[in-house]
């Protein structure tokens, strides 16, 4: 059972070389610092792509020297990202993090059909949060790309997010596929949702992990809750991941675990050609390296 993010230094590759990581856009102060302080460790080996004079200012007041690093100059910051998303295209590098640019404008240029990083499989964010209050460490999918998936769709989410459980040694991880109460509600399309996942999964059409649902959030999260409430589960209070009905659900609880419950996080985008680092703009240089750390180990 993973408790810390930092744990997840054990699953990084154990190559001769870092992994090669492009930084999109690099002009953000907390990705300057995130990424050079995972070069200094060795997990990554780092090339900035965007305007280099505001770079090496940001750099210069956090009393960072980007010397040692290649750079690629770009002064407008959507060009950076096309350039960015062209490098990995061309595997000059095995991992891309957005720096300073809006979420949608990055992820419409990894979703562009000729120079772009699609693999035929949906795209979608992942978060891994550690959180004081719960006992291991708990994802939580998708809260930053698909804004209403529809049922194919949450299976594809599913897929994405377990298999990075499986590469985190976590073979069946259990799944609460969340709604705003646990019993199926017609009006309600997110326990429709729910329930049809869970029984997809008792009959082995989605497999490598539990999923129940629908739960709510305090049963998903606290066994004394689902005790209360007699619901009998294997997921709930144990819940490894969380399967968010919509974008909007997913981004308040992200941003509500991190601004109210000081919770540490790290998250990416998976089901691309290459691990991608999507952090918010106004996440933390700590949960910008621990996504880092993520997206390394993943790629692995
Ligand atoms: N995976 C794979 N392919 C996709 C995906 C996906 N998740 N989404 C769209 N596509 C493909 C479509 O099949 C199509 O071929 C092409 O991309 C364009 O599709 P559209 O027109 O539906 O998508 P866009 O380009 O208008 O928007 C895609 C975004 C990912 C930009 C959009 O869904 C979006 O804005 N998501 C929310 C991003 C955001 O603002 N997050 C904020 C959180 S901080």
């Amino acid at each position: 059972m993973l408790k810390k993010l930092d744990e997840l230094r054990q699953f990084l590759p154990k190559t001769a070389k870092p992994i090669r990581l492009v930084l999109a856009a690099s002009h953000d102060a907390h990705s300057i610092g995130a990424v050079v302080r995972a070069a200094e460790e060795g997990v990554i080996e780092p090339l900035f792509v965007g305007d280099k004079e505001k770079t090496v200012g940001l750099a210069d007041v956090m009393q960072l020297s980007l010397k040692k690093f290649q750079f690629i100059d770009e002064q407008d910051a959507e060009q950076a990202v096309i350039k960015a998303v062209k490098l990995i295209h061309e595997k000059k590098a095995e991992v891309l993090m957005k720096g300073k640019i809006g979420t949608s404008i990055m992820l419409k240029a990894v979703l562009n059909k000729e120079y772009g990083l699609r693999t035929g499989k949906l795209l979608s964010h992942f978060a891994l949060f550690e959180v004081e209050t719960y006992h291991k460490l708990i994802g939580v999918t998708d809260v930053a790309m698909n804004i209403a998936p529809n049922l194919d769709e949450k299976i594809a989410i599913l897929n994405n997010a377990v298999g990075i459980f499986n590469k985190l040694n976590i073979q069946e991880p259990k799944v609460a596929v969340l709604g705003a109460v646990e019993q199926v509600n017609t009006s309600m399309n997110a326990t429709l949702d729910a329930a049809l996942l869970s029984k997809m999964n008792q009959r082995g059409q989605i497999r490598n992990c539990l999923i129940d649902g629908p739960l709510a959030f305090d049963n998903a999260i606290s066994a004394e809750s689902a005790r209360h409430k007699e619901i009998k589960s294997e997921v709930a209070g144990d819940t490894d991941l969380l399967l968010m009905p919509d974008i909007e659900v997913g981004n308040v609880l992200y941003k509500s675990l991190v601004f109210f419950a000081k919770a540490k996080v790290a998250s990416m985008i998976v089901g691309a050609t290459v691990p991608i680092v999507l952090t918010s703009r106004s996440d933390s240089e700590q949960a910008k390296f621990d996504s880092i750390l993520l997206a390394a180990a993943s790629a692995s």
